[in-house]
């Protein structure tokens, strides 16, 4: 044993049969050239994929000690996050998209400002430094979705959606079982929850090149992320969203 932190890396995965292998190498290969003060456990976490994507995610497991996989039957992002880091021994649990469309140099880092003293670290692509390679569609769907949590939340960030992301063990024990959404919007709703209960959040700005091959479905995710942010509107008036802090 030694005293460095542990880290747990969530990869969600939903039918990514085909990068998987790939991403997983090329991930411990950055972590071990580049990571010597933590320790880190890679959590590989599978629901309801219909492809191959559990049984090479078996193999990875069974040829690398610090490969592990989780499954779920049912589908959803969000519902593997949460599972997944309330499982994790970890004291600092993160999440990166299986694609690797943000830059890993900003993992390390990520988990420093962790170590450092804060409860969350999102990767941001709107946020000043940021590199970006995206589609004028994806752009500008992000860029509006940002405008309505500003406006309609106060929401002070730059970026909520984006894949990649780190939060202590604290934070999950405090907040995650408040935490409704199973699907995409889960991202808004603990960063807009951190806030509102003070918790310390740091913004790092990424570079991202998007990959076109995705799993989201714009015009049913799009009008969830809208109900969403009603649903913390309606909770605000409720006085449903400040927790009592131990
Ligand atoms: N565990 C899990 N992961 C998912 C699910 N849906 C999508 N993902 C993963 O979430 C990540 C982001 O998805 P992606 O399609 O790249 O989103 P985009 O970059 O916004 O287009 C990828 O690693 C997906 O495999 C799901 O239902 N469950
Ligand atoms: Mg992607």
């Amino acid at each position: 044993m030694t005293d460095k932190k542990l880290v747990d890396i969530l990869l969600p995965v939903y039918n990514e049969e085909h990068v998987l292998e790939k991403s997983v190498t090329a991930l411990r290969e950055f972590l071990q050239d580049n990571v010597a003060d933590f320790d880190w456990i890679i959590t590989i976490g599978d629901n309801a994929s219909t492809d191959k994507t559990l049984e090479v995610g078996k193999e990875l497991e069974k040829r690398f000690e610090d490969v592990r996989v989780f499954h779920l039957d049912r589908k959803g992002r969000g519902r593997m996050v949460k599972y997944a880091w309330q499982k994790s021994e970890a004291e600092i649990l993160s999440y990166m998209d299986i694609d690797l469309s943000t830059g890993l140099e900003a993992f390390p880092p990520m988990v420093r400002a962790i170590l450092d003293g804060y409860d969350v670290v999102i990767g941001s692509r709107q946020y000043k430094g940021a590199e970006v390679e995206r589609s004028f569609k994806r752009e500008a769907i992000s860029r509006g979705y940002i405008w309505i949590l500003k406006l309609l939340l106060r929401f002070p960030f730059t970026d909520a959606q984006c894949g990649f992301k780190a939060v202590s063990k604290q934070l999950v024990n405090d907040l995650f079982d408040r935490i409704e959404d199973d699907e995409w919007f889960f991202d808004t709703e603990l960063l807009y929850l951190a806030h509102r209960n003070g918790y310390k959040v740091k913004e790092l700005p990424v570079r991202w090149v998007e990959d076109r091959d995705s799993r989201v479905k714009i015009t049913r995710t799009a009008w969830l992320d809208i109900k969403g942010v009603f649903r913390m509107r309606k909770y605000e008036r409720q006085g449903k969203i400040l927790i009592e802090k131990e």
